[in-house]
């Protein structure tokens, strides 16, 4: 097949070019290399070291006989999207090219409102270039678990039967995000369901839960190895925790650390999005895949980290501390996560197992994450 890969050059983008392209789709990709500028402005480093994009291609052409053909550009230009369709011509559009953080949307009102511009309007320019110029491409769109928020019931993969007042629909289930960040995944799948529903496109809104891990098996060389941050924005829980034990910082669980999230590894994510691409939906088809792999708290995380790093001789300790966040701790949390499983998605390895290697492939880069230690407690606070 082949692939555009929007925001190619982030965590899962650059992952997904050498995942697909070693399995022979043809991929192209789109990047205006944000991240690493909005990483600079936490004063942050990705602690494993990535290269520029030049070296990334020139590596996955030499290492796997990758080439892929990069586009640099943003994506909230209608003009620069629309003449990388007509050149790319894609069977199937991932979208990763958004700000993914929750904490950085909700550092200030530029932050917010540059989060809205930047997500809500790259997705809107993919969906009117869609409808005029490749009205049959696949788009296979980033959202989150978040979207759902902790509602006190199951949580269905996108849909649920409702009865109410004598009748009965399908409906979309409610959305109740938890930050600004959150917002903008809600406001694109109600876009893009619009956009199916009117235009006919055909679509997959997969609601990822939060991805871990450090490397893939394509990862064979420096040159190809992904983003892995720490910081408070762009890091996320166990990848944190992990960065944390390497530099014998206590583990940081915010308040009880009994919120629960569903979680799924990095190569685990990767099956999920190319069995979701090999099995396009319908024309005209808006369908939504929920994409984890474990529910678990945050707390219990954090005691997978410490066993992990004790394993490998580490001092490792919990600290909980204030929640800077606004988030329900003691809730229900019981969503589904059926159609990839049906599609054929078999978890690669135990949680243990990624850890132990996540573990190793930090130690060797401990010196970067202590340089940076100071970004690591986190200072955005939701109610300020
Ligand atoms: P990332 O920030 O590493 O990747 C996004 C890439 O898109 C970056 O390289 C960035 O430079 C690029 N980008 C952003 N805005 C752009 C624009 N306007 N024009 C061109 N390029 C642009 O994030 P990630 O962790 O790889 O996540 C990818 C997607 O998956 C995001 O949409 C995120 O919200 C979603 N997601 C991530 C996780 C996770 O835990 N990492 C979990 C669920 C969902
Ligand atoms: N948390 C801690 N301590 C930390 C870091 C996080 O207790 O040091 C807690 C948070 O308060 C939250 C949970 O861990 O309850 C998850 O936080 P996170 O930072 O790992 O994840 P989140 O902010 O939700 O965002 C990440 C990605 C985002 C993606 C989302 C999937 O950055 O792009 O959409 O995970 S989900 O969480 O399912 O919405």
């Amino acid at each position: 097949m082949r692939v555009l890969i929007a925001g190619i050059d982030g965590y899962l983008g650059w992952t997904l070019a050498q995942h697909l392209g070693v399995r022979g789709h043809e991929v192209s990709g789109i990047d205006n290399f944000s991240r690493r500028a909005w990483v600079a402005e936490m004063d942050s480093h990705t602690a494993i070291p990535i290269e520029n994009m030049a070296t990334r291609l020139n590596a996955l052409n030499e290492i796997h006989g990758v080439e892929v053909d990069f586009h640099v550009g943003d994506l909230t230009s209608y003009m620069f999207v629309k003449r990388t369709i007509e050149r790319t011509k894609p069977d199937c559009i991932v979208h990763f090219g958004e700000q993914p953080s929750a904490p950085f949307s909700m550092k200030s009102p530029w932050h917010s409102t540059f989060t809205h511009n930047n997500n809500l309007n790259g997705t809107l320019n993919l969906l009117y270039a869609m409808h005029e110029h490749a009205p049959k491409t696949h788009l296979l769109k980033l959202g989150t678990m978040g979207e759902y928020g902790t509602p006190n019931i199951d949580i269905p993969e996108g849909f649920f039967e409702i009865e109410y007042r004598g009748r009965k629909d399908t409906l979309p289930f409610p959305r109740q995000a938890g930050s600004w960040y959150h917002q903008t995944k809600v406001h694109d799948t109600n876009n893009i369901m619009f956009a199916c529903k009117n235009w006919g496109l055909n679509s997959t809104d997969i609601m990822q839960g939060v991805v871990y891990g450090t490397q893939i098996d394509t990862m064979t060389d420096p040159r190809l190895r992904t983003r892995f941050d720490f910081d408070e924005a762009f890091g996320t829980a166990i990848n944190r925790f992990c960065t944390q034990a390497v530099i014998g910082h206590p583990l940081t669980p915010y308040g009880s650390g009994d919120m629960k999230r569903g979680f799924i590894a990095l190569r685990d994510s990767m099956q999920c999005l190319e069995l979701a691409i090999n099995n396009p939906p319908q024309e005209g088809e808006y369908r939504v895949f929920n994409q984890f792999d474990e529910v678990y708290s945050i707390y219990q995380l954090a005691e997978q980290v410490k066993d992990a790093g004790e394993k490998k001789g580490l001092a490792v300790e919990i600290n909980n501390i204030d929640n800077p966040r606004t988030e329900a701790d003691k809730h229900y949390y019981n969503p589904d996560s059926v159609k990839l499983r049906e599609l054929g998605f078999m978890p690669t390895k135990q949680l243990h197992e990624e850890l132990s290697i996540m573990l190793d492939d930090l130690l060797t880069h401990r010196q970067r994450i202590e340089e940076k230690k100071r970004v690591i407690l986190p200072k955005i606070r939701w109610k300020e």
